[in-house]
């Protein structure tokens, strides 16, 4: 890759560590510009003029150009290398992964998260509050549909890492912050250790 990667972020995002973790895994150096996001920084005139008229992080810089959306800035590093399977029924085996992330996976799990963990009792409104079960049930599911798909193999495609399981790392391996219990998956937690385990890892905190 010859064009120079920026990363718009906010560091404990789950979505942008993603990126971050694809980019280490593929040993790609990217730099880094960080956002308070509970400051609004993402709202900003110039940012929705200039980075994500959706006024939300990540976003890839590459050179001038500038790519929001998590999944898409993954898949724009990982591209024909490792990370992405080379048959045709593996690539859309890994998207329907990345698609149940983003639908059933990430608006619970990582949610709850932020609204648990990041805005607190007092800064959480009564509309969220109110929704802390419903999102707590399909969470729950989603890590349970997980933890049968690990229940027979090690990774979610085929028989090595994928963007898929990077995708669904992010947020997964810090579901506790949520007031998830992980201890419930038990392939969940060895799927998650595999993955850290792995050469070049970075952790979120890194
Ligand atoms: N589907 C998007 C979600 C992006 C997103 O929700 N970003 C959050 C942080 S994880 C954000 O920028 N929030 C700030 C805001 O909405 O103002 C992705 O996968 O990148």
């Amino acid at each position: 890759m010859t064009e120079r990667l920026i990363l718009h972020e906010y560091a404990q995002s789950g979505n942008c560590y993603k990126v971050r973790l694809t980019a280490a895994l593929l040993g790609l150096p990217i730099e880094r510009r960080e956002y308070d996001i509970l400051k609004g920084e993402t709202r900003t005139p110039d940012f929705l003029a200039r980075v994500n008229a959706n006024g939300r992080i990540p976003v890839l810089q590459i050179g001038e150009r500038f790519i929001p959306e998590s999944n898409a800035a993954c898949f724009y590093l990982a591209e024909a290398t490792k990370l992405v399977p080379e048959d045709r029924f593996g690539r859309a085996d890994m998207l329907r992964w990345m698609f149940f992330e983003q639908y059933s996976h990430e608006p619970n799990v990582a949610t709850l998260r932020f609204w648990i963990a990041f805005l607190g009792d007092a800064r959480m409104s009564e509309a969220q509050r109110a929704q802390i079960p419903a999102r707590r049930a399909a969470g729950e599911a989603a890590l349970a549909l997980m933890d049968e798909h690990l229940s027979t193999r090690p990774w979610f495609v085929g028989d090595r890492l994928s963007l898929a399981d990077i995708a669904l790392y992010a947020y997964t391996h810090v579901a506790e912050e949520g007031g998830f219990d992980l201890s419930r998956t038990p392939h969940v937690q060895a799927w998650l250790g595999r993955t850290a385990s792995l050469p070049n890892y970075l952790a979120m905190d890194d």
